[in-house]
């Protein structure tokens, strides 16, 4: 009698995915013994803390929507996830932010002391474009990737956001149009980044790195709003980091501007918007589908 074949649930397939990229996380990590111990500590307790994986998920689906191998785009799914574990841990530092909690964990300056923070986050960040220019293959898409998330997490796009934001929490009022800016560099820079290294991999036509683009623009601002109503709505325990900072703070966010009902109603439309984007990639994008939904029905 034929066995019916049933596929995996997106949260089976996702969690596959998510041991995968933890497993080269910890492989890319081993270093060589040029590598002070306290130093790899550091990167590892930061790095292969609980995190999401988002970054990564989202490079690997789009590889597989382009039609790709996982295998064949790990080195862009890990540079990327050590690119964003860099900035959360500066982010957390006295200097910046001021949290003493991640990802359910000390942070890292807690843990081994400001200035080996700031070195493990050095580390990450010049790290991830070895781990691209050395492990993906062919040398031609390395370098275009290498491109893609040094302009990503550059001046103009991430560091730019942060520098942006810093300036809007000093004192001065924020406009609406400022908030968007703030997050479409901060944030959805590395969503966007993620997939277009994904698509890149594959060699995927200008069309689909449009569509990809416009699904990763639309996601990022959703998970931006879900993130600030996770902050007033959300607990400490299952976040992993303290709820209630924004407010703490008296930043601008997204329930500050519209009210909670109206955020999450924005937040939907957003998600919608972004799945109507990749509509024309069909069956093999229904991965990136799901993701979106998981982005608004979080609860951390
Ligand atoms: C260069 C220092 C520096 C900062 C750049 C990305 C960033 C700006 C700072 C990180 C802090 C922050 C709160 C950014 C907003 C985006 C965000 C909510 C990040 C947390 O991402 P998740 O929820 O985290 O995907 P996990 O831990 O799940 O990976």
């Amino acid at each position: 009698m034929k066995q019916a074949v049933t596929k995996p649930s997106f949260h089976e397939y996702s969690e596959l995915v998510r041991t995968e990229i933890d497993q080269a996380l910890l492989d890319y990590t081993d270093f060589s013994a040029g590598c002070p111990s306290r130093l790899r500590e550091a990167i590892r307790h930061s790095l292969m803390a609980p995190g999401k994986r988002l970054r990564p998920l989202l490079v690997l689906m789009s590889a597989e929507a382009c039609g790709c191998q996982r295998s064949q785009a790990m080195p862009a799914a890990c540079a990327v996830e050590m690119i964003h574990t860099y900035s959360l841990i500066h982010d957390d530092l006295p200097a910046m932010d001021d949290d003493d909690m991640r990802r359910g964990q000390p942070s890292c300056h807690v843990a081994f002391g400001q200035a080996t923070a700031i070195l493990a986050g050095d580390g990450l960040l010049t790290y991830a474009f070895e781990v691209l220019a050395v492990h993906l293959q062919p040398p031609h898409l390395a370098a275009r990737c290498c491109a893609q998330l040094a302009s990503a997490a550059g001046v103009t796009a991430m560091v730019g956001g942060q520098q942006d934001d810093l300036e809007a929490t000093a004192g001065a009022p924020t406009t609406e149009a400022q908030l968007l800016r703030i997050h479409d560099r901060k944030t959805g820079s590395m969503f966007r980044v993620s997939l277009r290294m994904g698509a890149t991999v594959a060699d995927a036509c200008p069309e689909t790195l449009d569509q990809l683009d416009t699904y990763g623009k639309k996601l990022g601002l959703a998970f931006q709003i879900i993130d600030d109503l996770l902050d007033v709505q959300g607990e400490t325990q299952t976040l992993g980091k303290h709820a209630g900072k924004d407010v703490q703070q008296g930043k601008l966010t997204f329930p500050k501007l519209f009210g909670v009902d109206e955020s999450r109603r924005r937040a939907s439309e957003l998600i919608q918007a972004s799945i109507d984007a990749i509509d024309g990639l069909g069956e093999p994008a229904r991965h990136l589908e799901a993701l979106a939904q998981y982005v608004v029905e979080r609860n951390r």
